[in-house]
């Protein structure tokens, strides 16, 4: 089932259980490669949200500020794609490039993202779709203008979100987790998977 929120649409349950499960061993393999860290801001304030990346570009953040890398923050390269990964942006994307680059966040139960923009791809006709996992998140989308009305939606383990057209400049950001909601990951939390054409 499909639903469309700000002009978002989310395939709500896309992945099915073992679907799940099996990305969730390609994502370990990734983090055992390249770890979760917490970024810094220019200003020196870490993130809730724990990050790495996995393709040819990573995102990451510190003091000099964010931007595209090709390496992690501990000078390695960023390990491949998980595969399922890839499956699902050429099943939803509708484009014809693969993406370039798969940011991993993870949310502990404390964790959320405040409202921003993904402005940081040099095209902005290339979509980024998102695949959440483990438990429940309260997701927000706003307008193409910070301040404007928003509206929220429960993003669940499974479901696969595709940001395109106008929607790709809709301010965004995760308000809340419900820790317990799921019991895909032993310690609980919420992985989402970004997937990004970079250059
Ligand atoms: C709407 N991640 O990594 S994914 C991000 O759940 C990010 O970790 C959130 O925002 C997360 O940048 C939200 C859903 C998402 C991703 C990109 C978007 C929504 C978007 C780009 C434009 C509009
Ligand atoms: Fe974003």
């Amino acid at each position: 089932m499909s639903v469309e929120v700000g002009g978002i649409v989310v395939h709500q349950e896309h992945l099915d259980a073992s679907d799940q499960a099996e990305l969730v061993e390609q994502v370990r393999r990734v983090v055992r490669a390249a770890p979760l860290y917490r970024p810094e801001t220019r200003t020196g304030r870490k993130l809730s949200v724990r990050m790495t990346s996995a393709g040819t570009f990573g995102w990451i953040s510190d003091r000099s500020g964010y931007r595209y890398d090709r390496e992690h923050p501990d000078g390695m390269a960023w390990p491949p794609m998980p595969p399922l990964a890839l499956d699902v942006w050429r099943s939803v994307a509708n484009v014809p490039r693969d993406p370039q680059s798969c940011l991993i966040n993870f949310y502990d139960a404390n964790a959320k993202m405040g409202m921003h923009q993904d402005r940081d791809e040099a095209d902005f006709e290339m979509p980024v779709v998102s695949i959440s996992l483990g438990d429940d998140a309260r997701f927000r989308v706003g307008g193409p203008e910070r301040g404007g009305k928003t509206e929220s939606l429960w993003l669940k383990s499974g479901d696969v979100a595709v940001m395109g057209g106008a929607a790709r400049m809709n301010f965004h950001g995760i308000d809340k987790i419900r820790a317990g909601s799921s019991s895909l990951l032993p310690n609980g939390g919420r992985i989402n998977l970004t997937l990004r054409v970079v250059d």
